[in-house]
C-alpha cells in the first residue's frame, strides 16, 4: 500500500514495499530463540470500537500462526510475554478473561501442536494463577514434554526482577545447605537458577505496538539480544512480519562486545 494511504488510514508504520521470501530467510542464519512482547491488543480493539477482550482474543489467534511459522523456520524456542506481574492491576473482568485464554488456546490448538512436535512450557510465578488456568497449562506441558520440535514458552505472571531475586534466594539457600560453594557463583551458574533454564538466551526480541522498552521482561537474558521494534499492533502481526524481523536480524552483525 502507498505510504500516504497508510498515514490516511491512521498507521504510523510506513515501509518499503518489500516482500521477504521465506526460502531466502531459510538460506540465512535462523535465530534459535525468539522472544516477543505481544503488545497492542487493547489498542487494536479500541480502533474498532470493540471491547479490549476482543483484541486479546484476536491476539491469541496470532500466537497460533506465529508459532507455526517459527516452527517451520526451524526456530528452537519462542518465548511469548502473555501476562506480566503488573497485569493484575487491570480491571478484574479483563484479568478473568485473560486467565481463560490459555484454556481456550489449548482446547483449540493442543492437538495441532502435538501433531507438529511442539513442546509447551511456561515461566513465571505459578502460585497466583487460577487453578483452572494452571490445570490446563500443566496438562499441555505434560502432554508435550517428550516433543522435540519448537519449545513454545509462555511467560505467565512473569516479572524479571522477581525472577532474579528468586535466583539469588535459591543460590543463598544452596550455599547455606552446602550444595554449592560461593566461589562457584559465575554467570553460567546464575543462569541455571533462572526460570528460562535450560533455554539459551534469546537471539532476537520483537516488541509490537510502538513501545520502546523492556517492561521487566528477561532483563538478564536479553543482555546481548538483537531488538526489533515495530508499530504494528499484535493482532495485525503476520507471518510476513516475522520474516521481516528475522531478515533484519540476519543483516546485523552480532559481536557480543567484540570487534
Ligand atoms: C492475550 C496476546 C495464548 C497477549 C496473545 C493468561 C494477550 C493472547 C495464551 C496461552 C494471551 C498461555 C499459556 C498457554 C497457552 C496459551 C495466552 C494469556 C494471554 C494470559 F499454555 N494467548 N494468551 N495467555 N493473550
Amino acid at each position: 500500500m502507498l505510504n500516504i494511504l497508510k498515514k490516511w488510514k491512521g498507521s504510523s508504520q510506513t515501509t518499503k514495499e518489500e516482500t521477504i521470501v521465506k526460502a531466502d530467510v531459510l538460506k540465512g542464519e535462523i535465530p534459535e530463540h525468539i522472544a516477543i512482547i505481544m503488545d497492542g491488543n487493547g489498542r487494536w480493539a479500541k480502533k474498532r470500537a470493540l471491547p479490549r477482550i476482543a483484541g486479546h482474543h484476536e491476539g491469541m489467534k496470532v500466537v497460533r500462526r506465529i508459532t507455526r511459522q517459527a516452527n517451520e523456520l526451524g526456530v528452537k524456542a519462542l518465548t511469548l510475554y502473555a501476562f506480566s506481574t503488573e497485569n493484575w492491576k487491570r480491571p478484574k473482568t479483563e484479568v478473568e478473561y485473560l486467565m481463560k485464554l490459555p484454556e481456550e488456546f489449548l482446547n483449540t490448538f493442543l492437538p495441532e501442536l502435538i501433531e507438529e512436535n511442539v513442546q509447551v512450557r511456561i515461566i513465571g510465578e505459578k502460585n497466583r494463577l487460577p487453578v483452572h488456568t494452571l490445570r490446563a497449562v500443566e496438562k499441555a506441558m505434560s502432554d508435550t514434554k517428550r516433543n522435540t520440535g519448537l519449545i513454545l514458552n509462555f511467560a505467565l505472571n512473569y516479572g524479571s526482577r522477581s525472577e532474579i531475586i528468586s535466583a539469588v534466594q535459591k543460590i543463598a539457600n544452596d550455599i547455606k545447605n552446602g550444595r554449592i560453594d560461593e566461589t562457584a557463583i559465575n554467570e553460567s551458574l546464575f543462569s541455571e537458577y533462572l526460570m528460562t533454564n535450560p533455554l539459551k538466551d534469546p537471539d532476537l526480541l520483537i516488541r509490537t505496538s510502538g513501545e520502546i522498552r523492556l517492561s521487566n521482561f528477561m532483563l538478564w537474558q536479553l543482555a546481548y539480544t538483537e531488538f526489533w521494534f515495530t508499530d504494528i499492533l499484535w493482532p495485525d502481526f503476520t507471518e510476513q512480519n516475522l520474516l521481516e524481523a528475522i531478515h533484519t536480524y540476519q543483516q546485523r552483525g552480532r559481536r557480543f562486545g567484540g570487534v
